[in-house]
């Protein structure tokens, strides 16, 4: 199944860019840096935020950051994803600005050969500053690959509601919005960010019934990294995910992978993981893909679903 799997045109709305780099490439960054990090712990919260440090030390310059771009592209395209949504936080460092990080992105973007529809939501990681929030929002209106906005980084840091005004803005000017929510039990921030009523959520690990019936009645989609909420939920099987909660209520759902790197799997596997689990069928995948299509910030689907009915 794992094949039929990957020869499925597929979406992927949820993968942050410094968590989907190839294992090569970051020991190979890491070897010209002269470093000695090692990275093949398990996977607590705590382990992979230390992770993401260890990946932002070493994807300092413009040409790593285009060749990880590259890199995730071709990665996806073979996956035979036919549309995918990459966000990422922009970074200066000694060897760059924000606006030359997003740059390289872009170029890499604009220059890949394959088939997918690539679009870029900009991150606001909520261990920053509101002020690096702003600037990241201003930087997105300089491309018209930037789609949406997206809130993620340590749940433990921060409250959504510090930077209401940033999103409230980002939506007023046209861009899409998606938050990482309850990926901790927070029932205040997540009520508040129900009531900001996103465009997407991603991950919903620990609702409680009152959140989660908001969400259901208003529809609002929800982005599933099945592996990733397993680990930071630390479940053993798949069963007793929150997929089959809104999956046998008919809610909007996309399967994602978070960070391929962290979590060592493919899109394809993520899918697999899901359809073995709940024993679901080729025809229901492509129900959930058809419908992961309408949740997409960028509208590629009316025309490609025209040209390939799936
Ligand atoms: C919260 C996450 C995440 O932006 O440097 N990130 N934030 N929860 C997660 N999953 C459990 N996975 C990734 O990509 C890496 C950044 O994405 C966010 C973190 O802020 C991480 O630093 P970029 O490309």
């Amino acid at each position: 199944m794992l094949q039929e799997i990957q020869a499925l045109p597929k979406v992927e709305l949820h993968a942050h860019l410094n968590g989907s780099l190839r294992k090569e490439t970051l020991i190979e960054f890491l070897a010209e840096d002269g470093k000695n990090e090692g990275f093949d712990k398990d996977l607590t919260m705590d382990e992979a935020f230390r992770l993401f440090s260890v990946v932002h030390s070493v994807v300092t310059r413009p040409d790593r950051v285009e060749r990880i771009t590259r890199e995730m592209l071709e990665d996806f395209e073979k996956e035979n994803t036919v549309y995918l949504e990459i966000r990422t936080s922009p970074k200066a460092t000694q060897f760059m600005t924000k606006l030359e990080y997003l740059n390289s992105i872009i170029k890499a973007i604009r220059e890949f050969q394959g088939k997918m529809v690539t679009k870029v939501l900009i991150s606001v990681n909520r261990a920053q500053s509101v002020e690096a929030a702003w600037e990241n929002i201003e930087l997105a209106k300089n491309y018209p690959e930037c789609v949406g906005v997206e809130f993620s980084g340590n749940p433990n840091i921060a409250k959504f509601r510090d930077f209401l005004e940033v999103f409230n803005h980002a939506r007023d000017i046209g861009m899409k919005v998606s938050i990482h929510t309850a990926e901790i039990p927070d029932n205040e921030d997540t009520l508040d960010i129900i009531r900001f009523r996103p465009d997407r959520l991603g991950h919903c690990c620990y609702l409680e019934t009152e959140a989660e019936n908001l969400i259901i009645e208003n529809r609002i989609p929800i982005e599933i990294c099945p592996s990733s909420n397993m680990a930071t939920m630390g479940l053993t099987s798949m069963i007793d995910h929150h997929f089959g909660r809104f999956y046998t209520r008919s809610h909007p759902i996309a399967i994602c992978t978070d960070d391929t790197l962290l979590l060592n799997t493919t899109l394809s596997k993520e899918y697999y993981l899901v359809a073995e689990t709940f024993h679901l069928t080729i025809d229901d995948l492509k129900r959930i893909i058809r419908e992961s299509a309408l949740m997409s910030f960028f509208d590629w689907h009316t025309s490609y679903f025209t040209q390939n009915p799936l």
